[in-house]
Formats: structure tokens, C-alpha cells, sequence
């Protein structure tokens, strides 16, 4: 999975627009991961909108997790979900998708990332990094300096979450990120693909740079 620009979605921060819509706009301007995130969806709703971004990530070959509903990600056939640390315990999640689906899991500490990667986590969602309205309880920032620690301290890559748009991406990359998730500035955006499109290309040049320093 390529996790450069990962998409979170949410009805709330759409702008009146449709999930849906939403996400096809945001793959549209290169979205590489489509995680469905509605907090106050039912779960039949969830699977009839997650089977619809299944096939539309699949024909533009970004991948899809689901978060918080391990049923629902399994139902839909997603590449996985996204737990975070009042949810389903990483190792029992891990037990239950089996080995060829993707754990991720959120954390805010070095501690916290150890443990999931000891569970059997395949990546990280680490933050909130910057501080952010699209969280009411994201708790603290963490600050780009949590990724550099990390990079050091687990192998899985690691996923930065929280506060992102276009001015601080670059700063996040280079602290050694394997991507940024983001809410609002994609979804919120009033041209949702060419934002997308604009965070990609300031994430991409970030790990050039970062290759070639
Ligand atoms: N987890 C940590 S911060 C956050 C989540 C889901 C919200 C990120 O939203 P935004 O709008 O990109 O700050
Ligand atoms: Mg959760």
C-alpha cells in the first residue's frame, strides 16, 4: 500500500457534498488510501457506501481501510481497518483478519507504538501531530518530533494524522513520514480533487528531497 496521501472521509466536514462524491474527487486528484470514517453511520449504511468505495478505489488502484468496524471492513472486502486505542485490542484484530489483511493502528507515544507493533500492526496513524477542529477528542499535539522518534524505534511505516494541509506536509515528510491522512483539507476543500491533487505533489516532492539530502 502506498500511503502518501491517505483520505479520511467525513459526511460532517463535507460541505453538504456526499462521501461519496467526495471520495471519487479525491481519487480522482491521486489519492492513494480512502479510509471511510463516519462516526454516526449505521453499520448497514457503512456497507452499502463502502461497497460502492470499494470498487471505486480498486479501478484507481488506491487502497481502502475501514475504520473502527472490523465487521464492516470484512463485509466490504476493504484492504483493512484502522483501530485506535479504545477500540478492538490490536491483537485480537489482528487474529481476526488473518494475515492478509492491513492492521493499522493510532498512537501518541512511543509506548503506544511498541505495542501495536507488537500486536501485529502494518502501520501507524500517529498524532495529532498539528493541533485540529475535525477531532474533539484528538488530545494534545504530538509535533512532527514523535515521527523522527519513531522512525527509529519501529519498522512499520508510519502514517501522520492531525492538523495536515498543504503549508506543513513537507515538514512532516521530511521528519521521516511514510505518508499524511487528512480530513479537512481534502474534504473540506471547495475543489476537493485539486486539493488532493496539490497535497500529493507537496508529499511527493517531499520524499524526493528527503532522498536526495
Ligand atoms: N485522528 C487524529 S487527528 C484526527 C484523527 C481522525 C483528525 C484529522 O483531521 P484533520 O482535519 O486532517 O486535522
Ligand atoms: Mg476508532
Amino acid at each position: 500500500m502506498r500511503y502518501d496521501l491517505y483520505v479520511v472521509t467525513s459526511s460532517e466536514l463535507s460541505c453538504g457534498r456526499q462521501t461519496l462524491e467526495v471520495v471519487r474527487q479525491a481519487l480522482a486528484g491521486g489519492a492513494t488510501v480512502i479510509q471511510l470514517r463516519e462516526k454516526n453511520w449505521t453499520a448497514r449504511a457503512l456497507v452499502e457506501v463502502g461497497r460502492e468505495i470499494r470498487k471505486l478505489t480498486r479501478e484507481a488502484g488506491a487502497g481502502f481501510i475501514v475504520n473502527d468496524r472490523l465487521d464492516v471492513a470484512l463485509a466490504v472486502e476493504a484492504d483493512g481497518v484502522h483501530l485506535g486505542q479504545d477500540d478492538l485490542p490490536a491483537s485480537i484484530a489482528r487474529r481476526l483478519l488473518g494475515p492478509g489483511r492491513i492492521l493499522g493502528v493510532s498512537v501518541g507515544s512511543v509506548e503506544e507504538a511498541w505495542d501495536a507493533q507488537a500486536a501485529g500492526a502494518d502501520y501507524l496513524g500517529v498524532g495529532p501531530i498539528f493541533a485540529t477542529g475535525s477531532k474533539a477528542d484528538a488530545g494534545q499535539p504530538v509535533g512532527p518530533e514523535l515521527i523522527s522518534t519513531l522512525k527509529r524505534v519501529v519498522s512499520i511505516p508510519l502514517v501522520a494524522i492531525g492538523g495536515i494541509n498543504r503549508e506543513n506536509a513537507a515538514g512532516v515528510v521530511a521528519a521521516g513520514a511514510d505518508g499524511v491522512a487528512v480530513i479537512s483539507a481534502v474534504v473540506s476543500a471547495r475543489d476537493v480533487r485539486a486539493a488532493a491533487a496539490e497535497l500529493l505533489s507537496v508529499v511527493e516532492a517531499a520524499k524526493e528531497g528527503r532522498k536526495i539530502r
